[in-house]
């Protein structure tokens, strides 16, 4: 390996293969409440981890969003905020960040991902119009339709295998997108929705060689490539390990490379940026970005703060600085497999490989006697919170939703339960903690029942749907 990566401890030295590139120094106090309380706020909760109070959480692994420990010069940052109304300093600190790192022209703040993600949805999609990506996201596809798109999924097949060992499971199949096309004709495909990394996959990266095809084969038709940048620094990361030429690339001109096969991207800088809250959109044409611009100030903010105060762009502009030094996405990434590698040791089943953000416990056969229609990956997720106290997410059949045409329930392939690692913030012996809760809720797995759902809102369903224990 190059000079220019950082090497860990166990690089030079042959012994442990990485340690967290920080040391602590501000705690948080958290506590375990006992068995019968939890079981309380459990059915308070109507048996979604959403609802849970988050004092009633031990270890939280809800979400990587937006739950990050910023650093001693983020903070520094917040103190420097400019909160004029228009033409904040921290803004165009913000704007030469997403310039100099992901490489695209023009920016428009948002407040936080899906802030992006409607500008761009209503910007770049016609009524009508077709936009394929590598598996869907909840809030991405959702502002697709709302803008009168249908999302298409393109996505390899093994993306929806947990088993699969494939590298790159988050590649599209050029196949299948060429087929879209000629089925459809170019002038019916708004854009491609590009994810780096694929969430719902179980945080499984797209190859530079993929998105150079894509790149390619949408430049024939004129057809632009949008990418969800959310967890893109992790994506590069797995580009470096297992691409070939890329093992002496630093995470940075990684980023650069990959984005400039992209014609714009949204970004919920809650995840990779380091941030607590925020986001961005930026593209590379003037029609969209004009179109934007004028959006944003309707829907969130003036175009030199969408929605965020002075100092949250300042802690964003050094916190996507911080995000792309290889030492800290190699124990950020790393910190998950640890956690990965004790569960697959003790036999639990798991997506493979294991993805970039979160480890995906595979519900289906982790509780293969519940259906899918009796929410195998919420009961999962309701088991855990009443054995210890962690917090996941469900990530199948509740968040994928209804079809807005039949109004059934969509049955996706995956039925995953989310344990999602915030950037910073846990430490290994959490993840001891997790991993033995995991395993003793497998233990006793056929004594467990699943859940029927009591409510269900319009939208989005998972974050406030309510249930009851079958
Ligand atoms: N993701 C997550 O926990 C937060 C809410 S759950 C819907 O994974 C991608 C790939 C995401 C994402 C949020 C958004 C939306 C867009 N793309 O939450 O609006 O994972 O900042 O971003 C969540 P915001």
């Amino acid at each position: 390996m190059s000079n220019i990566i950082p090497q860990t401890i166990g690089q030079q030295y042959g012994r442990r293969s990485w340690a967290e590139p920080w040391k602590i120094k501000m705690v948080e106090p958290i506590r375990m409440i006992g068995r019968q309380e939890r079981e309380q706020a459990l059915q308070a909760a109507g048996f979604n981890t959403f609802l849970l109070r988050s004092e009633d959480v031990y270890i939280d692994l809800l979400t990587d969003s937006g739950t990050s420990a910023m650093s001693d010069r983020q903070w520094a940052g917040i103190m420097m905020g400019d909160e004029s109304y228009a033409g904040s300093r921290n803004f165009y600190h913000l704007e030469e960040a997403i310039q100099t790192y992901y490489g695209y022209r023009y920016i428009v703040p948002t407040h936080q991902g899906r802030g992006a993600e409607h500008l761009i949805s209503q910007a770049a999609i016609k009524k009508g119009q077709f936009i394929p990506g590598n598996m869907y996201f909840t809030t991405t596809r959702l502002h697709q339709e709302l803008a009168g798109g249908t999302f298409v999924d393109v996505i390899i097949d093994e993306a929806h295998d947990p088993a699969s060992q494939r590298p790159f499971k988050g590649n599209i199949d050029l196949d299948k997108l060429q087929a879209l096309i000629d089925e459809k004709g170019a002038a019916n495909i708004a854009y491609i929705s590009l994810a780096g990394t694929v969430n719902m996959a179980g945080g499984q990266p797209v190859s530079m060689a993929n998105v150079r095809a894509i790149h390619e084969l949408c430049g024939h038709y004129n057809i632009r490539v949008y990418l969800d940048a959310t967890r893109m620094v992790e994506n590069c990361f797995f580009i470096q390990e297992r691409e070939e030429g890329y093992s002496d690339k630093p995470i940075t001109a990684i980023l650069k490379e990959f984005c400039s096969y992209t014609d714009g991207a949204w970004m919920s800088a809650k995840k990779d940026n380091l941030v607590n809250i925020g986001g961005w959109l930026a593209v590379n044409h003037e029609d969209v970005f004009e179109m934007a611009r004028n959006m944003v100030v309707v829907y969130e903010g003036l175009h030199t703060y969408g929605g965020m105060a002075g100092r949250d762009m300042e802690a964003l502009a050094i916190g996507i600085a911080e995000s792309v030094e290889d030492d800290h996405v190699h124990a950020r990434v790393n910190q998950v497999r640890y956690l990965g590698g004790l569960l697959t040791e003790w036999g639990v089943p798991i997506v493979q490989p294991v993805g970039g953000h979160a480890i995906f416990l595979d519900a289906k056969r982790f509780y293969d006697h519940i259906p899918q229609d009796q929410f195998p990956a919420q009961t999962l997720a309701a088991e855990l919170y009443l054995d210890s106290g962690v917090r996941s997410m469900e990530r199948g059949v509740v968040s994928a939703g209804r079809d807005p045409k039949t109004g059934d329930h969509r049955y996706p392939a995956l039925e995953l339960t989310r344990l999602t690692i915030p950037r910073r913030v846990y430490t290994q012996a959490h993840m001891d903690v997790v991993a033995e809760s995991v395993k003793a809720i497998y233990d006793v797995r056929e004594q467990t029942r699943g859940l029927k759902m009591a409510y269900e809102p319009q939208y989005l369903r998972f974050f406030q749907a309510r249930f009851e224990r079958l």
